[in-house]
Order: structure tokens, then sequence, then C-alpha cells
């Protein structure tokens, strides 16, 4: 069963759960309009954020886990809990619930929570909700990642959405169907036949406690390309890309019981990344060409982490020096390399506006 934190996080925990998840909102308006088996109001100190939320302020939400300590952290255990990093509710409730993670000093692993979080799409989203997903991440879950007291966590981000204009329940159902081609690996080894391998529940929830990024993607295996390479390019557009595999597992769905041993080169990719996966090769006489359900767990430093978000929001960023040069400089004035030595600094550090300013002192430029 899921746990939904926020708008978001209760639409898709909703949705993956069809109806029979749990929900936790400050709002009470949000908690009515999404179905759900249990609806837990986390209680706010202001009357406005019962009716509105948090409204993209993540201390509301952290403030108002305090009147859910006990049920919130009770809850998670063994599930998957779904939150927006962008809002304040999600951002602010899973915080803490992180940060209690993290203080503890291990956690077996039938209690292991997986976490999914949406990330929003810098150049099209408030930079509220861009500043909350990189403190987010900077804090929260880094902190849980040191300590390796999580389950698999997921990044989902809304970049597509945006992309191709998708409505937000059609988006929250690719999300989510997405999410159960992943989910689905160890039920499809009881229903179809077994060609080799095998990963079977126990194998599967094991892994899915293991304190790394989850990228999974799936795909049309065609064994005359290299799986690399098609790997690469299947790679899972809803999610941030993986980096630097730990451990792996795949899932080989053929039409054809002859091809069996065309897992043998998928293999030989996973060792040369020195990742020896778990697999399952199964027959599927539905299929018309062969299926490929992939699974990389990686991890990620704090700043790589923010550096793979800042990957999918970089106009942004840029939009944001060139508001801080256009404050304090006549940009007709400057020379066109000016905004690319300042974003050389911005990445460098975290402070903006103090770090652009001294750098167009360096060079002469005020
Ligand atoms: N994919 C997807 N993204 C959503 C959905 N609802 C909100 N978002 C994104 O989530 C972020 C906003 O977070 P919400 O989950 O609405 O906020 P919250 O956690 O309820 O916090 P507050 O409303 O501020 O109290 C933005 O980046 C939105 O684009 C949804 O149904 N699907
Ligand atoms: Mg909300």
């Amino acid at each position: 069963m899921s746990v939904g934190v926020g708008g978001a996080g209760s639409k898709l925990a909703s949705l993956l759960d069809e109806g029979q998840a749990t929900i936790v909102d400050v709002s009470g308006v949000e908690l009515e309009r999404v179905d759900a088996v249990s609806k837990i109001r986390a209680v706010a100190h202001s009357s406005k954020a019962q009716l509105k939320g948090s409204r993209k302020d993540p201390q509301i939400g952290r403030e108002a886990f305090q009147s859910i300590k006990n049920k919130a952290l009770d809850l998670i255990k063994g599930q998957t809990v779904f939150c927006s990093t962008g809002g304040g509710t999600g951002n602010g409730l899973c915080s803490v619930i992180l940060e209690h993670l993290s203080a503890i000093e291990s956690i077996s692993i039938t209690e292991k929570t997986m976490f999914a979080f949406v990330v929003p799409y810098a150049q099209r989203e408030s930079s509220d909700f861009v500043d909350n997903t990189i403190s987010f991440l900077e804090g929260p879950v880094s902190k849980a990642i040191d300590a390796g007291n999580t389950g698999n966590l997921i990044i989902f981000s809304n970049k597509v959405k945006f992309e191709r204009r998708i409505p937000e329940k059609a988006y929250n159902n690719m999300i989510i169907e997405s999410l159960n081609h992943f989910l689905s690996i160890p039920t499809k080894g009881e229903e179809l036949k077994q060609l080799d391998g095998n990963i079977d529940y126990e194998d599967f929830c094991l892994y899915k406690t293991k304190p790394y990024f989850n990228h999974f993607c799936q795909f049309n295996y065609n064994q005359d390309i290299p799986f690399g390479k098609q790997l690469k390019a299947n790679y899972n557009e809803l999610l941030l890309d993986p980096e630097g595999t730990i451990e792996a597992l795949f899932l080989l769905e053929l039409p054809n019981p002859d091809l069996t041993n065309s897992f043998y080169s998928i293999l030989d990719f996973f060792s040369e990344e020195d990742a020896s996966p778990m697999y399952s090769v199964l027959y599927n006489p539905n299929l018309k060409k062969p299926l490929v359900t992939v699974s990389l767990l990686y991890s990620r430093k704090p700043l790589e982490l923010v550096e793979d978000y800042n990957a999918i929001s970089g106009k942004h960023k840029r939009s944001r020096v060139k508001k801080s040069l256009d404050q304090y400089v006549t940009l007709s004035k400057l020379e066109v390399d000016l905004t690319n030595e300042a974003e050389k600094v911005l990445k460098a550090s975290d402070s903006e506006n103090d770090e652009v300013l001294s750098v167009l002192k360096r060079i002469g430029k005020l």
C-alpha cells in the first residue's frame, strides 16, 4: 500500500493503489478531492493553511508534521511514499520524515520505505518550486542517502509534461504505468513460463530496500544492436538519467523460446559495467518482439544530484543570472561572455547575487 503526501503525492498514490492508498495533507480541501481508504490531516498553525495548504512554504509542512508524527512514522514502514518536491506540504512533511529516518541507527529490511518524488520543470514552473526542490535534494534527501535508511528513491520529472503539454491526469497515468512496469516484474515471473534466471518476490523486495536511486525503463530489445546503445536510447524520459550503475536487474520477455540465449549479451553489457544483475527470462506468447524491463540503481552526491536536476532546468538558472545582471549593470555595455563567466561562478557556489557582483567587479565591469 502506498502513502501520498501533499497534492501531487496524494493523486499519484491514489492512482497506483486504485483508491486504496493513505493520503496526508494539511489542506482539508485537497484531502476531499482524492479517493483514499485513509485520509490524515496534518494540522498547521494557521487556519489559512488548513484551507489552502502550505502555499509553497515547506516550513508550514514541517510544523504540521508534529501533529501526525507518531502516526506518520509508523504508517510509512515498508511502504512507498509519494510527494512532489516543489510545494510546501509534500516537501515539508517528507523533509522531516527523511530527517527522522536518517537519525535512526539502522532500520530492518521489512521496514524500509521507498520514496517517489516529482520534481518541477524549471523552465515553466515557479521559481519557488525550484528553490524548494534544490533545498530538498541538497538537505533531507542527501542526508537520507548517507544514512542508508531508505529503500529505493525514484525521481520523476515534470519536464515531459510541460514540453508536450500533457494534461495532469494523463501525465499521472504515464508515471504510474511506467512505475508498474518495474513493480510487476515479480508478478510476471509467476504468470509466465520461466526460460532462464529467476527474480522471485523475496529477491525483488530486497532490491527495493536498497538506499539508491532507481532508474527503470522498458523497451523492445533487438539482439542485433549492442544492448548498451539501446538502453541509453531508451532511458525513461519521465525520470532523471541514471549515472554509474551500482546494481541492476532486468526482465526479458520473449515471444519465442528459441531466442532464449539472447539474454547473454545483456549480461555481457552489465559485466563490463561491473554490475552483475539479477535477471529473469520469460516466455510471453502475447508479444511480437522481445521486451526488456531494466532497473538500474545508482548513487549521487548532493552536488551531483542538484546538477542532475539543474540539467533539466538550465535555462531557468541562466535567466536568474540575467536578472541579477539586469539589476546591477546596463547590459548594453557588457560583452557577450559576461553571462557565461557569471554562470561558471554560480555553478561553483551556492550564493547568487553577491558572487555575480564580485565577478563583475573583478573583470572591471562595475
Ligand atoms: N505530475 C504531477 N505533478 C503535480 C501534480 N500536482 C502538482 N504537481 C506538481 O507538484 C508541484 C506542486 O506541489 P503540490 O504537490 O501541489 O504541493 P503540496 O505538496 O500539496 O504543497 P502545497 O500545496 O504548497 O501545500 C509542482 O511542481 C506541480 O507541477 C500532479 O497531479 N501530477
Ligand atoms: Mg497542496
